[in-house]
């Protein structure tokens, strides 16, 4: 009996002891949390503001278009991946419009182009343009046997990953509006610039030729843009994006303002806070033209003689090098750009 009782005194007394050492570390850790609470200011991190951008449908719109061939000015291909680009805009709840015209080459030929627009709230004042290349080089003048160097590449860096990007961008504005007016611009003929390997030079502004007609006779009268962003080569692993000249020269604070995101975002690694060289692209009629003023998101490199990746204007400019990050990255920060804008 005196046992038992003596037991039973243990017991509680054991209870009771367990219940301040629980009291006890809870009050201890109450105390810490006060603590810091007082002495560290702890950053609220971003809070994303547009919808999520899926890299893995990006990936597949690249993935198709590369799938159709080399997306030549004239091909077969070029004509069932151009059908293939409006269809995808138009489903997409785009207002579409074709741009269709024949160019004199620096080679006498006779070429046809096509530029894809895709306009979204046509009729409000307050606009802004995303636009890429979506034809491939005919050329392969980076390769260094000399043979393959008349063969066409496949450019799935090249061309085909700033518009599967645009095309995951279309996807979601359909699905959730933003406040102002977007035309995406899928550009012809970017990239039958002179090759390297041709014999004599042919004065002109060969590059960038489906830009250059936009932006002297755009799909709509005095159209202009409050500013403009064009992307390209925006699928390679651990892709730079430096600040390119002519993007700082026409319009430093777009460059700013998407570079700014990026960081936001936690992209910093992809976008990076040094200059880069002054790359002729399709930013440059568009920002001469006076249409917006607009920037270049464009992978380029310090350490390889042509200024971009390796994989640049070679035949291994293939789905192989094309990395979902890096997709992701630029396409969700071009959305929150995007997605942030007041209207008017
Ligand atoms: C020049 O090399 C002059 N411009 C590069 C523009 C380009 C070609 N972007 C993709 N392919
Ligand atoms: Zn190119």
């Amino acid at each position: 009996m005196f046992y038992s009782k003596l037991k039973y005194m243990q017991r509680v007394g054991s209870f009771f002891l367990l219940i301040l050492l629980v009291v006890g570390l809870l009050f201890s850790i109450s105390c810490n949390s006060c603590q810091s609470n007082k002495n560290t200011v702890v950053a609220e991190p971003y809070r994303q503001i547009s919808p999520e951008f899926n890299a893995d449908s990006a990936y597949t719109f690249v993935e198709r278009q590369v799938g159709f061939g080399f997306r030549v000015p004239g091909s077969a291909a070029h004509k069932a991946c151009g059908d293939y680009l409006a269809a995808k805009l138009a489903g997409f709840g785009a207002q579409v419009t074709e741009q269709k015209a024949d160019i004199t080459h620096y080679d006498g030929k006779n070429l046809p182009i096509r530029n894809i627009i895709g306009s979204y709230y046509p009729e409000r004042e307050k606009r802004i343009l995303l636009f890429a290349h979506w034809d491939t080089r005919p050329f392969a003048d980076e390769e260094t046997d000399t043979n393959r160097q008349q063969q066409p590449i496949s450019g799935a860096d090249d061309g085909a990953s700033g518009v599967g990007l645009l095309l995951e961008i279309a996807r979601n504005l359909q699905q959730r509006p933003v406040e102002v007016g977007v035309d995406i611009i899928f550009f012809d003929l970017e990239d039958w610039g002179q090759p390297s390997f041709g014999d004599g030079w042919v004065q002109g502004d060969w590059w960038c030729l489906g830009s250059q007609y936009w932006s002297e006779q755009p799909h709509v009268e005095n159209y202009k843009a409050a500013y403009g962003i064009l992307l390209d080569m925006v699928g390679a692993a651990n892709a730079t994006f430096l600040k390119e000249g002519y993007s700082m020269q026409y319009a430093p604070n777009v460059v700013e303002k998407v570079w700014s995101t990026a960081a936001k975002l936690g992209y910093g690694a992809y976008f990076r806070t040094e200059s880069g060289g002054y790359i002729t692209d399709d930013h440059l009629p568009v920002n001469r033209g006076r249409r917006a003023p607009s920037v270049d998101i464009i992978n380029m490199k310090a350490d390889t003689h042509t200024g971009f990746a390796p994989h640049w204007h070679t035949h291994r400019d293939d789905m192989r090098n094309i990395d979902r990050n890096t997709l992701k990255a630029a396409g969700q920060t071009v959305m929150e750009v995007i997605y942030t804008e007041l209207g008017e």
